[in-house]
């Protein structure tokens, strides 16, 4: 790796006696190894459509669409113009007693494109945020009904719902959650989906595991269904490493929750907006949450946002007192802010114009042929995909889980692709604007890299 750095950027540190290159040492990154990449940074500077460029003027393809946000590609024109127009107009608008027409307008075209029924939308900032208000909202959803003793939230192991207190106490992704405490009480967890030994290299939902849903029936035999709020799995996990659910699933969740009065939330900050094939992935397996937590596709990663959107009964639920009082005491600072609405709505008629909302639908076979291509290739245990998710599972290095993966992700990004680790499973999720050929030349870069990590 160390062949990697930039001469200058060494000498500069080292001119600092500093491992860390001038200029770099305030920046204390996120979810970053910040002392490995400070030695050796990755600086994009420019995108449009399905690229970056970096700061040495390399075009870099997008395989992760950002991070699984820019579903419709870099710089497009409409979401671009809606951000420029937004901010000369109107910059700021408080969300408290107060409001303005796009976020009316953004509610109602969201509203539009989900599942039927689920005709309310609640703004947020991020999908941390909207996870931890649609969980709040599920406590309060009983509560206003008489079931206040409805206060257990149930997650999934290897779940990933964000990172606020809430997210990580019902996430399942023990590295996200063993530094921080105690997280929220109550919580507890129904088992995973993951079943490389009868289901991998299935291409398209796996066979076998709709059974794994009756985990919910031994935690409502263990708490009680009166005192249990809601349960929450995203319906494609993609943090923890593409994990496709098994055929039936999903159904067998949503009837198990429906027997008990347990709300059922699909965290579909990935999988929203077109990824699986239907604008949520509620609609690709047909099974309707009570709530959906998005965020990323929503303004195409353009403008931090997040959303629920909850079934018209949850919301009617809250209108019950009197009328001058706050139904649901929830809401941020930037809920619904204009630059965001702007560009959600920019983001959402390019969608419309372009087809990209069912488009990952057309290209889905293709994409999963080629991803399945890299069966056979060194070390690669399994392969998973869905609409446009690939997921494609490595066996560790001895003895050093992730590095294998990881080394990859530098081979690629040297040969001019971006693509995602996670463990040592390589995630794929391009912008869902792209062509064959950009798939063909994923495939063929990964191929390379895989090989020579062997
Ligand atoms: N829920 C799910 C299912 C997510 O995937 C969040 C909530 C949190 O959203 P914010 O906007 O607060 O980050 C996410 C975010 C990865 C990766 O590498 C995925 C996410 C974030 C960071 C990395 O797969 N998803
Ligand atoms: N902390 C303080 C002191 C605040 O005044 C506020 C909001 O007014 C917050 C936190 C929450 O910030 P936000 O609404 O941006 O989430």
């Amino acid at each position: 790796m160390n062949k990697a750095i930039d001469p200058a950027l060494m000498q500069a540190a080292e001119a600092t006696g500093s491992t860390v290159p001038a200029g770099m040492a305030a920046y204390w990154m996120p979810f970053t190894a910040n002392r490995q990449f400070k030695k050796a940074p990755r600086l994009l500077t420019r995108a449009e459509g399905m690229h970056y460029w970096d700061d040495k003027g390399r075009q870099i393809l997008d395989g992760v669409a950002g991070l699984w946000c820019v579903n419709a590609g870099h710089a497009r024109p409409r979401i671009v113009q809606a951000i420029q127009q937004q901010a000369a107009e109107m910059d700021f608008c408080p969300p408290f007693q107060m409001a303005h027409p796009k976020a009316f307008e953004l509610a109602e075209r969201v509203a539009q494109i989900a599942p039927e029924g689920m005709g309310k939308v609640f703004f947020a900032n991020s999908g941390s945020e909207a996870v931890d208000t649609a969980l709040k909202m599920a406590l309060a959803y009983h509560r206003v009904r008489g079931e206040g003793t409805r206060t257990r939230l149930l997650g999934r192991e290897r779940g990933y719902h964000g990172v606020n207190f809430g997210g990580i106490s019902v996430g399942g992704m023990v590295g996200n959650r063993k530094t921080f405490g105690l997280g929220v009480a109550g919580v507890d967890h129904i088992r995973h989906t993951h079943d490389p030994v009868r289901n991998a290299f299935t291409v398209g939902q796996p066979e076998h595991g709709a059974d794994i849903a009756d985990d919910l029936e031994r935690l409502v035999a263990l708490h009680d269904a009166s005192n249990i709020a809601a349960v929450i799995v995203e319906p494609v996990a993609g943090s923890t490493g593409v994990l496709i659910p098994p055929q039936g699933y999903l159904q067998r969740l949503r009837e198990i929750c429906t027997k008990h009065g347990i709300l059922l939330i699909f965290d579909e900050v990935i999988t929203g907006f077109g990824r699986t094939g239907q604008p949520f992935a509620a609609q690709t397996f047909g099974v309707t949450p009570d709530l959906i937590v998005c965020a990323k596709g929503l303004t195409n990663g353009c403008v931090p946002m997040g959303a629920v959107i909850a079934k018209d009964a949850i919301h009617d639920a809250f209108m019950s007192g009197p009328e001058h009082l706050i139904e649901f005491a929830h809401g941020y600072t930037y809920s619904a802010h204009p630059l965001a609405c702007a560009a959600g709505l920019g983001t959402l008629d390019t969608y419309a114009e372009e087809g990209l909302l069912t488009r990952a639908g057309d290209m889905q076979d293709y994409f999963a042929q080629g991803v399945h291509s890299l069966k056979g290739e060194p070390n690669v245990i399994d392969v998973r995909n869905i609409g446009l998710v690939g997921g494609i599972e490595l066996s560790p290095l001895a003895g050093e889980p992730t590095k294998r993966a990881f080394n990859i992700f530098l081979d690629c990004y040297a040969k001019g692709l971006l693509i995602r680790t996670t463990g040592d499973t390589i995630a794929l999720s391009p912008p869902l604007i792209i062509e064959r050929s950009h798939i063909d030349q994923i495939i063929d870069t990964l191929r390379g890299a895989i090989r020579r990590a062997a």
